[in-house]
């Protein structure tokens, strides 16, 4: 990986440390009036809500906030499944608004060894839906039913595609266009990460009436475009406990004024229908866009949060994914919460832990594999199991 530049989409990519800007980042307890924050009331009150509000209108667009009636119907059950080890539950969450429907599939697999309800991990999957194969007759490292289930915790997941298809000509069917036409109209309208983040929320409206659920520790796990969606889910619905983001990159847990990588000019091109119309504004001014990606990771405190990257994704930006956590921290500090990351980028396949901020860079591809997996079960343990 020596190749310190590349070439995309007409645009030098940069891939050399020695060359990434000098930046300030926006101050992430600073108020809009100047006021610094000094405790996490102060946090709640003021400074969160700006930094979200900042986000809708910047970067991800505004989630509709109400809409008129969800439904949950269990299609198919089997008590028995994974050879006895587990209870699978299909469900059908149906959404109505203004007279139209959206209706999306989630699968749920619960251990039948746990007597009290399962902590469950809820998977974003925008990868091939054939990984989480309720008859298990497909198996992926992506999705590892079988590994998670062992562990006690119960699995989900949906497929991203089932709300907001992930095609630029086609984001609006499904849930923008039946339930919420007026976003499409809007500048700070929210695109498909906006979409596939509200579909998480409405899982987690599922969970609460399942009484095999452990609804107050819902983790919430997202690889790449599904990794920025678990971030921002998590920072909007504050009912996620805990939550995993694979190699999430631009957008997602990178600095983007470090400009490595995918930067947000080339992630406008490529995949402008995931974010917001204003986004654009920033494509080639970054220094003006009001927040950085540290400020995403600072409105999921003080809940645990993991994030990881990969020696062969450099795209992803792994340093400033780390960076991002190191400038979220003082947020957590202001509850207290036991953080022991390091200052500088931990060694190579050296998981932190033992602290609600987590981190690994592990060696291997953009993924998300086996190696995470054990790691984020591992890191649920601290919080999970009583
Ligand atoms: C890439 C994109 C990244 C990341 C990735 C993925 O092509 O540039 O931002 O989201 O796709 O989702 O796998």
């Amino acid at each position: 990986y020596a190749q310190k530049t590349d070439k995309f989409m007409g645009e030098i990519v940069n891939y050399d440390e020695s060359t990434v800007p000098a930046y300030t980042l926006p101050d992430i307890l600073l108020t809009a009036k100047g006021e610094k924050v000094k405790n996490s009331a102060t946090w709640e009150r003021k400074r969160r809500p700006e930094l979200l509000a900042l986000f809708e209108e910047h970067v991800y667009g505004k989630t509709p906030g109400s809409f008129d009636s969800l439904k949950f119907v269990i299609t198919n059950e089997k008590a028995d499944a994974m050879a006895g080890k587990a209870h699978l539950k299909e469900i059908k969450i149906t959404a109505w608004n203004g007279g139209h429907s959206v209706s999306f599939p989630v699968v749920l697999f619960i251990p039948n060894k746990r007597k009290t309800p399962a902590p469950v991990f809820l998977l974003i999957n925008n990868r091939n839906s054939k990984n989480t194969d309720p008859a298990r007759i497909g198996k992926s490292t992506f999705w590892p039913a079988e590994m998670v289930i062992d562990s006690g915790y119960a699995i989900a997941a949906f497929h991203h595609s089932d709300v907001a298809p992930d095609r630029k000509d086609s984001y609006q069917n499904g849930v923008l266009k039946q339930l919420f036409p007026a976003e499409l109209e809007k500048d700070n309208g929210m695109k498909a990460i906006g979409v596939w983040a509200w579909a998480a929320s409405r899982v987690m409206d599922y969970f609460k009436t399942d009484k095999e659920i452990d609804f107050n520790h819902v983790a919430l796990v997202g690889h790449s475009r599904g990794g920025k969606t678990a971030l921002w889910a998590a920072a909007q619905d504050q009912r996620f406990a805990i939550i995993f983001s694979s190699c999430s990159g631009s957008t997602g847990a990178s600095l983007a004024r470090r400009k490595y990588g995918e930067t947000i000019s080339l992630i406008n091109k490529q995949f402008g229908y995931w974010f917001n119309n204003n986004y654009k504004k920033y494509s080639n001014d970054v220094n003006s866009l009001p927040v950085d990606q540290h400020m995403l990771i600072g409105l999921i405190a003080p809940r645990p949060v993991y994030t990881t990257n990969a020696t062969e994704d450099r795209w992803a930006d792994p340093y400033g994914s780390f960076l991002s956590l190191v400038h979220a921290r003082p947020v957590y500090d202001l509850y207290r919460k036991k953080v022991t990351l390091p200052k500088e980028m931990p060694a190579l396949n050296s998981p932190i832990i033992n602290s609600a901020m987590a981190y690994h860079f592990r060696e291997g591809k953009h993924d998300l594999n086996v190696y995470d997996w054990t790691n984020f079960i591992r890191f649920a343990n601290l919080y999970c199991i009583p």
